[in-house]
């Protein structure tokens, strides 16, 4: 194992600088609106794309979810950041990143984000825009949130507890709060009131007096002063992006197998983290849209309950949630795992029309002797399923087929290059590229910058 890693490293210093050539080249070519979102159950890798892509990009916008998202990132001196609301290209001094109409926001959770950052030496100040249609969500929205899952009993949902679900509710019931509503305080009292009062009368267990209203309004007049300098009309600003020939990379949190429309209902987060979810999350018209880059993990993890054909229960798992380091960025929760389901990467592929993938956590197989993909769903009666099915049931019974394909066994850490990668990497890689028909065009195999192949 050791020779093949020397040799690997040994050639790397020699075709570095064709490779970073090759990678900018293709990053620079890359459209004026481009996206990364999740193929998968969320957790894939995206903020660790996005980080990397951001300095060819004059905006970095999120679109949809809340806080529940988790990006882990690293920067160049290793230095680690977990971000939830903070878009990922916030490490890249020269970009400005905006929070959209799209997305749900907790205050408190985003000062504190931006303190946290600002105490490592990143520079938030003018550099964060949030729309002024974005709903505000609020410490009762958690609580909340947590009501719910103790009311469906053994069917939770197994959510982030982070109030997301009920935000959108309030939203779409059409009796949230926005960010544009810190502006007139009067009327954002009434507000409060009334979705407080609503919660009261539906959850026995939740707590409120006017007092609590009062003490809440106090806190949020502070927030607003302190958000004003943020507030933009994120709408208008992107289309005058758009207009002005700005680059802007969109990035997608959780996942298509999540999308409220498209994921494993009803074990879904609440927005559209798939395609869709972009235009009605920043208002950009969908012609604008460019290269889609949609990221999966080599294998398959999901946090929270639901279907998961292809998971590995007991010691096979866990020596790949070990392997994978796979522990919730926001929660800290173990996540399931199991093989790469490519019937599910088929579907995602389909509803967000990808132009290319990126292959994360290549390197965490490393040791497998045979990996084993999922290529094909049956029936209990036999027949082949066309696409990822929407009944739960069909789902809890499905027979999922399997290829198997042999390991590589050695460390790929450190190579840079595609060609250098073991022949069963490669047979890997390109088998995915076959069964989807998308390229892979970023193959990662660490979670550092700078570990990341370009193929
Ligand atoms: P929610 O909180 O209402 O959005 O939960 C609904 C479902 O969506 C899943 N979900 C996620 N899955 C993976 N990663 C997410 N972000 C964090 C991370 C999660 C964490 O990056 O690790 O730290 O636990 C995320 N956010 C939502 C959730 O598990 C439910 O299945
Ligand atoms: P996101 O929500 O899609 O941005 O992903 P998360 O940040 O929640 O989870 C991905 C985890 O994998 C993070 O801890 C990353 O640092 C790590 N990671 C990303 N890419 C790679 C990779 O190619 N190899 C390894 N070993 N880790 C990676
Ligand atoms: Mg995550």
């Amino acid at each position: 194992r050791s020779e093949v890693f020397r040799s690997a490293s040994a050639s790397l210093s020699v075709e570095v600088t064709a490779k970073d050539g090759m990678l900018m080249e293709r990053i620079g070519s890359l459209s004026q609106v481009a996206a990364v979102l999740g193929c998968q159950w969320g957790d894939e890798g995206k903020g660790k794309l996005v980080d990397i892509l951001a300095e060819h990009f004059d905006v970095v916008a999120r679109c949809q979810g809340g806080a529940n998202a988790g990006h882990t990132i690293y920067n160049s001196e290793g230095k680690k950041f977990a971000l939830h609301l903070v878009p990922s290209g916030i490490l890249n001094e020269e970009t400005l990143c905006v929070i959209g109409n799209g997305v749900v926001v907790h205050l408190p959770g985003l000062f504190k984000e931006i303190d946290g950052l600002e105490a490592n030496g990143v520079s938030c100040g003018g550099r964060i825009v949030v729309s002024d249609r974005a709903h505000l969500l609020f410490d009762f929205h958690q609580v909340v949130d947590g009501l719910r899952e103790v009311e469906l009993s053994n069917s939770f949902i197994g959510t982030t507890k982070r109030g997301i679900g009920p935000c959108y509710s309030s939203k779409v019931i059409r009796n949230g709060i926005r960010v544009g509503d810190l502006r007139n305080m009067d009327t954002f009292s009434e507000k409060l009131d009334i979705l407080l009062r609503d919660a009261a009368s539906r959850f026995p267990g939740f707590e409120y007096n006017k007092d609590m209203l009062k003490q809440e309004v106090e806190k949020y007049k502070r927030f607003a002063d302190r958000l004003e300098p943020f507030i933009t009309d994120t709408v208008n600003y992107m289309n005058q992006c758009i207009t002005e020939k700005k680059k802007i990379l969109v990035e997608g949190g959780q996942a298509t197998m999540l999308d409220i429309d498209f994921g494993t209902y009803p074990f879904v987060t609440s927005s559209s983290p798939s395609a869709g979810g972009i235009c009605t999350g920043l208002g950009i018209a969908p012609r604008s849209l460019g290269d889609l880059i949609g990221v999966v993990k080599a294998y398959a993890t999901r946090v929270g309950s639901g279907p998961f054909p292809t998971e590995m229960l007991g010691k096979d798992g866990d020596i790949l949630r070990e392997a994978g380091m796979e522990f919730g960025t926001t929660t800290g929760r173990p996540r399931r795992c199991g093989w790469l389901d490519i019937v599910a990467l088929r579907y995602s592929c389909v509803i967000n029309g990808f132009s290319s993938l990126n292959l994360t956590k290549l390197d965490v197989l490393s040791d497998l002797p045979e990996i084993q993909l999922g290529v094909c769903y049956k029936s209990i009666t036999g027949e082949k399923i066309p696409s990822f099915p929407a009944d739960l049931q069909v789902l809890e019974q499905i027979k999922v087929e399997y290829e198997s394909l042999p390991g590589w066994n050695c460390d790929i850490c450190s190579i840079r290059n595609y060609k250098d990668l073991p022949i069963n990497a490669r047979r890997y890689v390109e088998r995915i590229e076959e069964l989807t028909g998308v390229p892979v065009h970023y193959i990662g195999v660490g979670p550092g910058r700078d570990a990341l192949i370009y193929k």
